[in-house]
């Protein structure tokens, strides 16, 4: 049976498993969650993520939401891709940036998403001032701490790519949109670059359109 992600494509978490599907190589279905319509509050869907957030992955009855896992679950599909690497050192160090995404680095990125892009998208005002500033203050923080890994070495966590460079890119493919604040950052800049390169994100940005 073939893999099911349910999305609304704009969004950068929807982007994240797309984006690790398309660069793994897996067969998907993509099923589309419309947030115009309200669809992540239906009764059907709810019943799939009780949180009503996708992305949500459908295996063959087994439901599997939070973007992450989702990741982890797509290369763990595909071992020799060596995305989740089988050493145990390699892996953890992987993971770890895959939790400082969901903890740290999303809430910054999503700050300059939702005033700079959704708002303006959907009708919702003007940007909040209070916010940016605050998105500032926290990129302030966490960018030099990815910026330093990635002076260090190629990819976040290493010199190979790994779910931890899928999950944490993904919040920066509206970056420029968004205006967020990277100018400083050229080891992010360099690895960004780098990233939009990859078929996997081509393939992922091009399903990135309005539902319509
Ligand atoms: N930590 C979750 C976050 C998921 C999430 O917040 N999704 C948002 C969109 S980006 C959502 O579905 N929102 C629906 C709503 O707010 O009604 C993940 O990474 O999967």
């Amino acid at each position: 049976m073939t893999i099911k992600l349910y999305v609304f494509p704009l969004s950068p978490r929807a982007f994240k498993v797309l984006f690790a599907a398309n660069q793994l190589g897996i067969d998907y279905e993509m099923v589309l969650v419309d947030f115009g319509k309200q669809a992540q509050k239906t009764p059907g869907f709810t019943a799939l993520n009780p949180n009503q957030r996708m992305p949500v992955l459908e295996d063959d009855g087994y439901v599997l939401w939070e973007s992450n896992a989702i990741v982890q679950y797509l290369a763990a599909l595909k071992p020799q891709s060596g995305l989740l690497p089988a050493d145990l050192k390699a892996r953890m160090t992987a993971v770890k940036w895959q939790f400082w995404e969901t903890a740290h680095w999303d809430p910054a990125c999503a700050i300059f998403m939702f005033e700079r892009v959704v708002k303006p998208l959907f009708g919702r005002g003007e940007a909040s001032a209070s916010e940016i500033a605050r998105g500032e203050e926290l990129m302030g923080r966490l960018g030099p701490v990815l910026d330093g890994a990635l002076q260090k070495t190629r990819y976040v966590a290493g010199d190979s790519l790994t779910v931890a460079d899928v999950s944490l890119g993904a919040s920066l493919v509206s970056a420029d949109q968004a205006k967020m604040p990277l100018e400083a950052y050229r080891g992010i800049q360099r690895w960004r670059t780098e990233l939009a390169a990859l078929p996997g994100w081509t393939k992922a940005v091009a399903l990135m359109r309005p539902p319509g």
